[in-house]
This record gives structure tokens, sequence and C-alpha cells, in this order.
């Protein structure tokens, strides 16, 4: 397989140019080019680090693949959601969700909030892709949203920005990050419909991170902060997400 040979050229390449200083070496060589990613100094930091600089040396503007309508999974998988929501989030809920306002700030030049019907009026991309979580399962799904970048650029991200951090309505439980080539990538959405549906509670409803090429844990639900910034360290335990905490890599693609 084509992949295949090139991670292991790369691999090659890598440990070849770190020579006996082996794994570390590689390290400091990734981190000279900014290819660490923030979750590195964990346990499985130096296997991760390769994945990543290999996907972000090879495979930066790759697409997910996209599957035709017939393909579709039904009845849908929807996973648990963890602890239990805010009571504000049923308020929301029953109203329809037109309280709900989707914050972006941080390195941008005009912070902004946006309601559902902002979201709503922006140019939308529908696309049908694979979910899959960690776990195991796995379901293809049609998700309609507006692409991140969209919104990015409405905000004015500025050129130094490296990272794009989301948030969820549990801030503390499940928030995440991508490096500015993901944020950026054209079938990342924040997706509002699955299926030609409005999202519901269990599919994280109103607004949902869609992330299609890496692990369903990335695809946050019920999104409505981001920030734009250039120090990921700042952020929680300075990991890039709330997935390393789990024990999963901030960095999930294939
Ligand atoms: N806010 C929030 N987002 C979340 C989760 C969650 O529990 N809370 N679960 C994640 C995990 S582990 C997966 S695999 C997917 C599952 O998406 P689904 O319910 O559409 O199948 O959502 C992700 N997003
Ligand atoms: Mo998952």
């Amino acid at each position: 397989m084509k992949n295949l040979s090139r991670r292991r050229f790369l691999t090659a390449g890598i440990v070849t140019a770190a020579g006996a200083a082996g794994l570390y070496g590689a390290e400091r060589i990734a981190n000279h080019y900014g290819l660490i990613p923030p979750d590195a100094a964990t346990w499985y930091g130096p296997g991760e680090t390769l994945d990543y600089d290999v996907q972000r040396i090879f495979g930066r503007h790759a697409l997910a693949r996209e599957f035709s309508p017939s393909q579709i999974t039904h009845p849908p998988f929807r996973n648990e959601i963890g602890p239990k929501l805010p009571a504000t989030y049923y308020q929301m809920e029953q109203n329809g969700f037109r309280d709900w306002q989707l914050k972006i700030d941080g390195l941008v030049s005009n912070p902004a909030s946006f309601s559902l019907s902002d979201i709503h009026s922006f140019p939308a991309r529908s696309q049908i892709t694979m979910l899959s979580c960690e776990e195991g399962w796995s379901y293809i799904g049609e998700w309609t949203g507006v692409p991140l970048s969209h919104l990015l650029d409405l905000a004015g991200a500025k050129p130094n920005a490296t990272y794009v951090v989301y948030r969820s309505i549990q801030p503390d439980y499940w928030w995440d990050s991508l490096d500015i080539f993901e944020a950026r990538h054209p079938q990342t959405l924040i997706a509002y419909a699955v299926n030609g549906s409005d999202l519901t509670l269990r599919t994280g409803a109103p607004l949902r991170m869609r992330v299609p090429r890496q692990l369903g844990y990335k695809s946050v639900k019920f999104i409505n902060h981001i920030t734009v910034t250039d120090d990921i360290k700042r952020f929680g335990d300075g990991l890039g997400s709330s997935d390393p905490a789990y024990g999963y890599a901030w960095f999930a693609g294939e």
C-alpha cells in the first residue's frame, strides 16, 4: 500500500537522520520543524509524533473518504453522552436553541458570537463520511454544516495562529483542539444536521465539530466556544485536549 510504504520511508528517514540518538533525536528534529503534537511528552508520545509527522508532511491536504448515499448506516449509531448536561442546556433545547451562541475569540481581529440562524446563513457543505470511535465501532452518515475555515475567515484569524481550541457546554469534561491545517481543512465542519435532520441531543445538538480525518472523539458535541491561539500549552493541562487525561492521543488521525 502506498501509505504504508510512505510511512516506512519517512520513519526510516527520520530515524536515519536522528542516527544513534533514535526516537529522542527524531523528536528533536521534528520539534525544530514544528511537528510535535501538544501531548508528545506523554507515554505514547514518540509513536504519535511519527504518525503526526507523516500525516503533516505527506497527507496535509488528503481528503477523508466520502461515501455514496446508499452506504449511509441505518439506523445511525449514537454514542452515550457522558455526564449529565447542565440545566441551561435543556432550557435552551426547549426553546429550539434560539439562545445558543457560538463564540469565537483569541487571535482574531473580529471576535464574534454567532447565533444558529447566523450559522445557517453561511455557505454549507454536506459530506457522507465515516465516524469511527476508538472503542471499535463506526457508522456512516451525511453531515451538513459550515466549514470551520469560513468562521476563521469571518473572525479574521491572524496568520500566526497555530491551533484552534473548541469547547462544549461541558467545558471541563470534553474539549479539544486542532492544528491550523486540520482546522482549515475543507472537510472540517461545524455541523448542525445529520442525514438531513437537525442534530438532536444524542448527536450533539445544536452544533457539533465534525473532523472526519480523525477518530470520533475529536468530533465534540454541543460546541459553543472556539478560541484561536498560538500557545496551546495555556489551555487546560497543556496537552491540547481532554483526550490524554482519558488515555487517548491528541492526534487521532490514521
Ligand atoms: N460533548 C461530547 N462530545 C463527544 C462525546 C461526549 O461524550 N461528549 N463523545 C465523543 C466520542 S468518544 C465519539 S466516538 C463521538 C460519537 O459520536 P456519535 O454519538 O454521533 O456516534 O462523539 C464524541 N463527541
Ligand atoms: Mo468514541
